[in-house]
This record gives C-alpha cells, structure tokens and sequence, in this order.
C-alpha cells in the first residue's frame, strides 16, 4: 500500500444532495471491499489496538526488518471488524515522527520557553519522586493533581490513588461527554458509555443532532452509519452546517445554534400530542408521563420555530416519521456534547425523546452491552483520600457531576479560588493548553504551581511548561492493561508491544511503576511487567493468554442484549423506571423535565458570529497534526464562512485571516478562508486541534488557528459542571493587515 492508498479507504464523493449539488464531501464510509488487502508478504504480524484516538480498534501491526510497515483492521476484533479509519493507518506516522520525544527532560530555562536538559530516567524519575514528597509533606497528597486521556492513563490514575490524591480528572468529562451520561443516567438510571450502545446499523431512522459522523470517525459507529444508510434508513440530520452526515440525510435541518432544546420539546409535543408515542411501553417503563404531556403542550412547533428557524411542517413531518419507525428509532446520544451549559438538559430531552419511541432496551435503538468477566488484579486497597477533591467552589455545587472537573482542578491551582490550593501537577496524554476553555486561566495556573510533570509522546505545548516531561512509548511499543468494554458482543483485547520501545522512550506502566516505587508504594506494584499483569487478571477469568496474543482478541458468548431477545428491562433510577419527570432534579433546585429559557442564549454581537468547531476525518485533534502522513491530506485548517459573510467582509476563498474575538483575542495564527454555503451566516466553522505554538512540532507549528485560543468565555453546566464552549464569538482580521505576517 503507497502512503496515499490509505485515505482512499472508502472514499466516494457524495450523491444526493440536489440542493447544494457539486459540494465536494468526502466520505469515508469504511467499506471493506474498496481496498484488498495486499496480504502480509512474509511480514511478521502482531495483533493489538490503536490510539490514534479512544475507540480501541483491533488493529495487525505489520513488520518487517524491525520497522513497522503498515496498519491493517483486525478482522476478529468486534470493534475494528477488519476495518480501521484513515487515522489508525496513519499510526507510523506518529511512531516514525522525527519530533518525538526521545530522552527525559528536565526544564533549565523559565517556565514555557521550552528549553530543556536531556537527563537519564534515574535523574528525572528521582527528581519527579522528589517533588512530589516535598509537596506531599508540605500540603498532603491532596496537593497533587492527575490530568489524563487515553488508555496508559490507567497505570496513573492507580498510582495517583495509591498516593492518595483525589484530584484526577479527564477532560473527556467535563469537556467532552459528561453530561451526555449524566443524562441519559437521570433518565434510563445507564450511561451511553463508550463504545456508545446505539444500535445503529437497525435503526430505520437515524436522527442525529450535531453528531458529525464522517468527520467524526469513530470507527464501529461509522460501519453501523454506512450500514443504516445503505439499508436505507430514513436520516434525520440537526446541525448549523452542512456536515458530512448531512450529506448522506433525507432531511437537513439547518438549526439556528444552541436551539436543540427547543426541538427537542417540540418533536416531544407532537409526537404526543399527536398520539404517536409508543403507548404500551410507556405505561410499562416509564415514569411521570403525565407530567411531561402537559410540559411539553405550549412548546409547539410553531413556539420552536420562532427559536430555531425550523419550519412547523418540517418539525412535524420529522416527528411523525420518527414515531413511523419505532421502536427502530434512533435519536443519537452524541459525544461531545459540552456546547452551551444546558448540555444535561439538552441530552437528557434526547434520552426522553427515544422513551417515547420505546428505542431504549430495543433492535435499532439502543442495545444493551454485555461484557467480559475479567476479575481486577489483587493489590492493595487504596486508603480514602483525606480530602475531597478540589474541582468545585463549594462541595455541593454541581450536585450530578461524577467525575473530577479539569477546568476546576485547574481552578484550584489558582491561588484564593478554592479552599485548597493544588500545588503539583502530573499530565499525561492531554494537551491542557488546547483542551481546557480559556487557556489563559490555564497557563495562570501552570505559573503557580510547584511542580509540574507531563508524559507524553510528543514535544506539544503542556510539555513546553513542565518541569519535567516523561517520553512515553508510543502504542505500538508498549503494553497496556486489557480492554473488555460492555459492547454488542463480550470480548478481551490485548494490547501488545510491537516493536521495541524507539529511542529512550518507556512505557506508562514501567513509569507509574518506577515512580511508585521512588514513593513507598511497591505494594501496589507487584508485577514484573504489564504482561505479567495482564495474565495474571486473563488467568483468573480462565482465558489463555496465547490465545490473546496470537489473535489480539477473545471472544466471549453472544448474549441477548434487547429486550425482546429477554434482556430484563431494569432502570437504576430512584423510581426504577424510566424518569420522563425527574424527583432528584427538582431536589436539587433544577428543572425535573428539559425547559427552555429564552434568556439563557446569547446572540453575536453585531459583525461576530459564533464560533463552531468539529473534526476532520484525518486527524484527532490535535493529537495528529505533527503526523506528516495524516498532514498530507489535510494540513492546516480553514474557516468556513458562509458566502453572505465573505461578501460583506470582502473575503475572497482561500484569503489568511486572524479571527478575534469579544474579549479582544485574536488568534496567533491565520488560516484561509474557505467560503462555502455549508455554513449558517450567523456563525463559523473550524477544525478543531490547529495552530499549535509548540516550537518543536516542527510540522503543525503555525499552521491554521487554535480554537481553544478564543474560547475565553464558557458556560458551565450547573447540574454536572461540564464546560459549554460553542458560546464565543468572533471576527474577522485579514492577515495582510496584520504586521508581520508573511503573504502565504
Ligand atoms: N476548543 C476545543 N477544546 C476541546 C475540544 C474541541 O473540540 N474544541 N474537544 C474536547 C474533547 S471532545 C476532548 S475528548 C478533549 C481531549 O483533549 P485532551 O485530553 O488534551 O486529549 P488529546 O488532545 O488527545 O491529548 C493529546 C496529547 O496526548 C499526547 N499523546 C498522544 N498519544 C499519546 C500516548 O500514547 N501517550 C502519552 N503519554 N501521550 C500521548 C499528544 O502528544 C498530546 O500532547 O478536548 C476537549 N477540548
Ligand atoms: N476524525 C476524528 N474523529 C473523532 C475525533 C477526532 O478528533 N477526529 N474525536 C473523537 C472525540 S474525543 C469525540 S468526543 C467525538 C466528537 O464528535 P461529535 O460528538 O460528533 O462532535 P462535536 O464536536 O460535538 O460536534 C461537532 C458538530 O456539531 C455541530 N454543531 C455545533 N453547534 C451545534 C448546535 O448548536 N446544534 C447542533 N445540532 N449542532 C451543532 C458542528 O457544526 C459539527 O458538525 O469525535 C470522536 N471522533
Ligand atoms: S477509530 Fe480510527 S483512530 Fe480511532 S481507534 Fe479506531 S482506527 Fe484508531
Ligand atoms: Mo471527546
């Protein structure tokens, strides 16, 4: 396969789309049959599961003469089925790039002007312990924090409890899919999880609301997409652009942005006004019907038209065709749902939605996931921490948020804001600076810590602010612990070291276990290697650890996972049933059932618009823009502006602009302009994970514009604390009028 075979993966250009015909919409729709596999040739293959983002494809590494040649789908494993996404071919790409780290640094300069010593592990693992103590015995374990994403992030978060700090958070809660789970918790008493248990390839209608499946490339439920589609499902596609997935939809619904709610409410009315809700099961599963009846009678669609630019009939006919086809009905949860700071209440409108249709528990709608029995490894218990966590003002604020919030961790490091101050830090796999909202908050935390240590595999901007940066082994070099999510179908899967470790790089598992042992805490590190481990837990299940790691991947017995296959229908609610009315809500002083508050949007400010962002199909976020393989599809990123826009502001396409926004910060960088009728005129559309300021990715650095950058203002979600970003606004400044910057 050439370096360009693998973007071709299922690409056709889009059909159908009478009204904006001739847009060019590349579609990875991830058939297996476009391009045949050219076989192993002789090369040695080893089974394991990519990082190039979260979802955990089986992938066969193929090697020959020690180096990695090519990343195929493994087709045994549930997830990848044989297939992978243009990102998981693209994994040499991070493995070979020549900007890796390569040694442990240690920061001789200030703060962030990224320059660095090359030390041994002993010096930089000693030194890490060291700090760490100092801050422990000065202000308690508490005092240290873990920020984490991806799966190493594991063998940290063990090590951070068995230290006994409570202050470990992902950002892909409170930024990304928190309150989607709490949402759908409140009302079916089950997270959506990841992989989502959407029975998409059923549905025989599809809605999704924002959900840009096709830029979003999440591998199973992209195949499930495609399969909806090919056996033609009826798609319902809500989102201010004119995404992919649009593309593939019978119906568009172009929404005026942060409106979702109200449509929701909307379809939620006719549906039951109309009579069309599944009756039968929401007599049997559901509770405080009733209620909702009368909620929802004054959000018709004519109310929601006013909000969301949707016309009543075009409401109507959508509503009535997702009632034509229930229970097969699907209304997708989403992912990254952090959008406006009613995020619960949007996702929770979702999951009441799909109760009337009676998807949930059924065949195109949602499954219920079984999964594999793999008994935890014995180690010793970790003591409770001696404080809460420090992430939220006051302890009962945010009363349904489960999980740490980053942005309050990165809060608490702020001197005054919260009764504790955290004074270390420990980063692994997450890129603060372009993840959490308003970075300038983030490096003001970053400037009064103590200490802060970052585990990565690439020189990105959190490493240019620490004092110490870990160079970790990228996937294809390390063993993880074992993945056995609840899916469709029980499996284990292996992840497994490919090649050795390139340079000095090391492992997660062999850091975590290293510095536990630097901190007194060997108990909690008993095993040899992370393969030692692995068996230890396979063993105990009764699974032959050969079996694993010759095929990557076991497989358990299919289970019923509907209701009609005897699935029992149980709800983890207080009521045990399916809460249409929400008792804990009103309990907390928050609305029991979805409403919408006029006053809670905010309009652009005359000449902004707002600021949108998503995926591109090639990369994952910023994780891959240093890829040169991923790149040469896709390099830099443009903002799209609808043609009204670009004519009132003389933009031509492809023109550099800076964008700035309403508190007066613009971007570093400029990116073209790429004018388009895909996008609303009342806002603008960016790929997120671009214009990195990191001096040593030699490749992504300066190209295109941060989105993070211009998020100074959010809006946080008051039940579960989750960051609501899509509230920004910006404008426009051409970069020739901006000094310094070189015609491009
Ligand atoms: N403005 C804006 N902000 C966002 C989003 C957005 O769309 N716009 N999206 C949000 C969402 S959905 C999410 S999930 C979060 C994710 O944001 P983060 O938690 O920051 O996750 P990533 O961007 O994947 O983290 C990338 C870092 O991990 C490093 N890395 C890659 N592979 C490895 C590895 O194997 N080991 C180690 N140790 N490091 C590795 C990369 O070099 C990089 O520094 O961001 C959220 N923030
Ligand atoms: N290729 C690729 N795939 C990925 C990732 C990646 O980085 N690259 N990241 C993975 C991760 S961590 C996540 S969480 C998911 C995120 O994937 P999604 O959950 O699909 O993404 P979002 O970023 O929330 O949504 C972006 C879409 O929402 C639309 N949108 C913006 N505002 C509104 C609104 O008010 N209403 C509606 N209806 N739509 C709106 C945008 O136009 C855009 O099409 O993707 C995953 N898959
Ligand atoms: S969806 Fe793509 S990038 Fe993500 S794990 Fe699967 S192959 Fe890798
Ligand atoms: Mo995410």
């Amino acid at each position: 396969m050439n370096r360009r075979d693998f973007i071709r993966i299922g690409a056709t250009s889009a059909a159908g789309v009478a009204f904006l015909g001739g847009l060019p919409t590349k579609w990875y729709g991830l058939d297996a049959d476009v391009l045949a596999d050219p076989g192993t040739g002789g090369d040695r293959v080893v089974p394991t599961f990519c990082e190039l983002c979260f979802w955990k494809c089986g992938v066969l590494a193929h090697v020959r003469d020690g180096r990695v040649t090519k990343i195929t789908g493994n087709p045994k494993h549930p997830l990848s089925r044989g297939r992978i996404c243009p990102r998981g071919a693209g994994g040499t790409g991070l493995l070979y790039d020549p900007d890796r780290l390569q040694k442990p640094l240690v920061r001789v300069g200030q703060r962030g002007q990224q320059t660095f010593e090359e030390v041994s592990w002993e010096t930089a693992l000693d030194e890490v312990a060291e700090r760490f103590e100092r801050i422990r015995q000065r202000h308690g374990a508490s005092a240290l924090a873990l920020f984490y994403h991806g799966y190493g992030g594991n063998w940290m978060k063990h090590l951070f409890k068995a230290y006994g700090s409570p202050n470990i958070a992902a950002p892909s809660y409170a930024q990304c899919r928190g309150p989607r789970d709490v949402g759908f918790e409140l009302t079916f008493g089950h997270p959506v999880g990841s992989p989502e248990n959407t029975d998409m390839a059923h549905s025989r209608c599809l809605v999704l609301l924002g959900y840009h499946l096709g830029e979003n490339m999440h591998n199973t439920q992209v195949q499930d997409f495609a399969a909806a589609i090919r056996s033609g499902a009826d798609l319902i596609v809500v989102d201010p652009r004119f995404s992919v997935a649009a593309s593939k939809a019978r119906t568009w619904l172009p929404i005026k942005p942060g409106t979702d709610l109200a449509l929701l409410l909307a379809w939620m009315n006719v549906i039951i006004s109309e009579g069309r809700h599944d009756r039968d099961y929401v007599e049997r599963y559901t509770y405080g019907f009733e209620q909702l009846r009368e909620h929802v009678q004054s959000f018709t669609p004519e109310w929601a038209y006013a909000r969301t630019g949707i016309e009543p009939h075009v409401i109507r006919d959508t509503a009535r065709r997702m009632a034509a086809a229930r229970p097969a009905t699907l209304v997708h949860p989403g992912r990254h749902v952090t959008w406006y700071g009613n995020d619960t209440q949007r996702t929770r409108a979702i999951a009441m939605l799909n109760a009337l249709l009676g998807s949930w528990g059924r065949r195109g709608g949602f499954y219920m996931p079984a999964s594999m029995e793999i008994p935890k490894y014995t180690s010793p218990g970790y003591l409770p921490p001696e404080r809460k966590a420090a992430d939220r003002p006051q302890a009962s604020d945010y009363p349904l948020g489960d999980n740490v919030l980053a942005q309050g961790l990165c809060d608490a490091s702020i001197t005054g804001l919260r009764d504790y101050d955290l004074k270390g830090w420990m980063v692994y796999g997450s890129n603060l600076p372009t993840t959490l909202p308003d970075p300038r908050k983030t490096y003001k935390a970053i400037q009064e810590l103590d200490f802060l240590v970052s585990v990565d595999v690439l020189p990105s901007e959190i490493c240019g602010w620490s004092d110490v940066v870990l160079p970790e082994a990228t996937y294809l070099e390390r063993c993880d612990e074992l993945h056995a999510p609840g899916f469709r179908e029980p499996f284990v899967a292996v992840r497994q070291e490919v090649v050795p470790p390139l340079y000095d790089s090391k492992p997660g598992w062999w850091i975590a276990r290293e510095l536990g042992t630097r901190l007194g805490l060997t108990a909690f590190f008993p095993w040899k290697d992370s393969m030692e481990y692995a068996k230890d837990r396979l063993h105990a299940a009764g699974h032959a650890c050969d079996v694993l790691q010759r095929d990557g991947v076991i497989q358990g017995e299919q289970q019923p996972i509907y209701f009609e296959e005897g699935v029992a229908p149980e709800f983890w609610t207080d009521s045990g049933r399916i809460e249409l009315y929400s008792n804990e809500l009103a309990q907390h002083g928050f609305d029991p059932m979805p409403t919408w508050h006029d006053d809670e949007l905010e309009e652009p400010p005359a000449g902004y618009y707002r600021l949108l962002f998503g995926r591109a199909p090639t990369h994952t976020f910023g994780r891959t823009t240093n890829n040169r393989l991923l790149s040469e599809v896709y390099k830099e990123n443009e903002v799209w502006v609808n043609p009204s826009v670009a004519r009132r502001w003389g933009l031509a396409n492809g023109e550099r602009v800076h964008l700035q926004n309403q508190d007066g910060v613009r971007s570093e960088f400029s990116a073209p302009v790429r004018v388009t009728s895909r996008i609303r005129p009342d806002a603008v559309f960016l790929v997120h994970g671009y214009g990195r300021n990191a001096m040593k990715l030699r490749f992504a650095y300066g190209r295109g514009i941060d989105t993070t950058g211009l998020i100074t203002r959010y809006k946080v979600d008051p039940i579960m604390g989750g960051t609501g970003m899509n509230v920004n606004f910006v404008t426009f400044v051409k970069a020739a009028l901006v000094s310094g910057e070189a015609a491009s």
